[in-house]
């Protein structure tokens, strides 16, 4: 290969990925595909690896599919573009999702189609201000994907949810925010270190607790109240029980900082 198509760079307790297709912003290909889905899996087996934070390489975060690999017009027959999604985009969401342990999304540039959503899947989303989101799916005739769908309406209701997926126009990375979709816009500048700091502070966080919040957090949008308060009891039993709670009331009585293992 002639390119590190994705820049994995670890740390003490965290890991960044880097997307690293500069000159087509970080488009997915398979391989693009395939190595990040690996090094995900990995990484939720890799205990010492306590928080995820991706980013892209360049003047883009993601631009979604490389259409240049996904051209009807040199293609035998029609694509079938719902194996993508089960090969590739949809198992990629569902790590994320799945991930017992927090991903923060630095959005350094533009994020288009699946790119986008790949950004919103994330649990914490800090973008440049410079950067731009792009529901841009309805520009080619398609449906928005990567869990755009999903998201989308939840956050934003259906009216800016359809204007966003039917008008594919941009959004800068203040409406994003001011609309609810991403935590965070910070200057280009500081887009490094400020997602890096916030990555080294989850990732010495209660990790398991942190675990069981996403968790949580993920089952409220289809669960009942009553459903919702059953899991919260669970997890808040499970939590109790662990190592990091004992260190966090230890510490807080102690009145130190708490020391987490993350388990
Ligand atoms: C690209 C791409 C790109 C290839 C920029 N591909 N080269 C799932 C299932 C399977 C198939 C279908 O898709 C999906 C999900 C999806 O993600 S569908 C949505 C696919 N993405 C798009 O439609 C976005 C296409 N890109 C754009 O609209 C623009 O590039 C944006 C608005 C992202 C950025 O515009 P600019 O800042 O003006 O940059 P640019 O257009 O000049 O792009 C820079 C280079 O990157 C350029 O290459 P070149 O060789 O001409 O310098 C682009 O061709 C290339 N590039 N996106 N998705």
């Amino acid at each position: 290969m002639s390119q590190n198509i994705l820049q994995i760079s670890r740390h003490e307790h965290y890991t960044i990925l880097t997307l690293n297709r500069p000159e087509k912003l970080n488009a997915f290909t398979p391989a693009l595909h395939k190595r990040l889905l690996n090094t995900l899996y990995e990484l939720g087996d890799d205990r010492s690896c306590r928080a995820v934070l991706l980013t892209g390489a360049g003047r883009g975060f993601c631009a979604g599919q490389d259409l240049g690999q996904r051209n009807p017009a040199t293609m035998k027959s029609a694509p079938d573009l719902g194996e993508s999604l089960d090969k590739h985009y949809n198992p990629l969401i569902r790590q994320i999702k799945d991930l017992p342990k927090p991903v923060i999304c630095a959005v350094n540039g533009v994020a288009a189609g699946a790119g986008a959503n790949l950004a919103l899947a994330c649990d914490i989303v800090i973008a440049a201000r410079s950067a731009r989101f792009i529901q841009s799916f309805s520009r080619i005739g398609l449906v928005p994907d990567s869990g755009g769908t999903w998201v989308l309406p939840r956050i934003l209701g259906e009216a800016r949810a359809k204007g966003l997926a039917m008008t594919g126009q941009p959004i800068s990375a203040q409406q994003a925010c001011d609309w609810g979709l991403i935590w965070q816009v910070v200057e280009d500048e500081e887009l490094a270190d400020v997602s890096r700091q916030l990555t080294e502070s989850l990732a010495v966080g209660p990790t398991y607790g942190l675990g069981l919040t996403k968790l949580a957090i993920h089952e409220a949008s289809t669960n009942t109240l009553d459903q919702q308060l059953d899991l919260e009891r669970d997890l808040q039993r499970a939590a109790g029980r662990s190592l990091d709670y004992r260190e966090g009331v230890a510490a807080f009585l102690e009145k130190r900082k708490p020391e987490y293992v993350g388990e």
